[in-house]
């Protein structure tokens, strides 16, 4: 087995996007344990899941959080394991204000941003990580690659398709 991956949300109400990382992650055969910790509710359950992190097995943070998103920077603050931060939309700024809350990281204390709730991209790069060491992953992932670029290539037969029909292309 690889590697695990800790998967950390700020609340509850973070689930529904989170729950995409784990999911990627089960689809993998990677395994994963989830918790929620709140940088600014539960800071010391928080740093203390990052500082143990480590020993406990894992590879891998995975921190999603919305509104002031500190979750990523807080758990980065405490370990050497790569952090990757999902900025989630949960307020009025609709996750503008958690994306540069998790990105905006200081020098020193590095965070992968992903998308405004890209929890798949979160759990991919977590994988790309562990795949640096792990044939099995690596191979599962290129073949996502293809397929991907296949369903690209059905996508352009059907737009070229549509267009010759519509009498706008010959
Ligand atoms: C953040 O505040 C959490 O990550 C969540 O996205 C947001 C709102 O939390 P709840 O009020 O729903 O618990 O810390």
């Amino acid at each position: 087995m690889a590697g695990k991956v800790l998967v950390v949300m700020g609340s509850d109400s973070d689930w529904n996007i989170m729950k995409k990382a784990v999911e990627t992650l089960k689809a993998f055969g990677v395994e994963a344990d989830v918790q929620v910790a709140s940088a600014h509710r539960t800071p010391e359950k928080a740093l203390a899941l990052s500082e143990s992190a480590r020993e406990k097995g894992f590879s891998v943070i995975i921190a999603g959080a919305g509104a002031a998103a500190h979750l990523a920077g807080v758990l980065a603050a405490k370990t050497t394991l790569p952090v990757i931060g999902v900025p989630i939309n949960g307020t009025a700024l609709q996750g503008l204000d958690a994306l540069y809350a998790t990105v905006q990281m200081p020098a020193g204390v590095p965070v992968a941003a992903v998308a405004i709730d890209g929890a798949k991209n979160a759990a991919l790069l977590a994988i790309q990580i562990l795949a640096v060491a792990d044939e099995r992953l690596s191979r599962l992932l290129a073949g996502e690659k293809a397929a991907m670029a296949g369903q690209v290539e059905e996508k352009n037969q059907k737009i070229r398709q549509l267009a010759v029909e519509g009498g706008l292309l010959n």
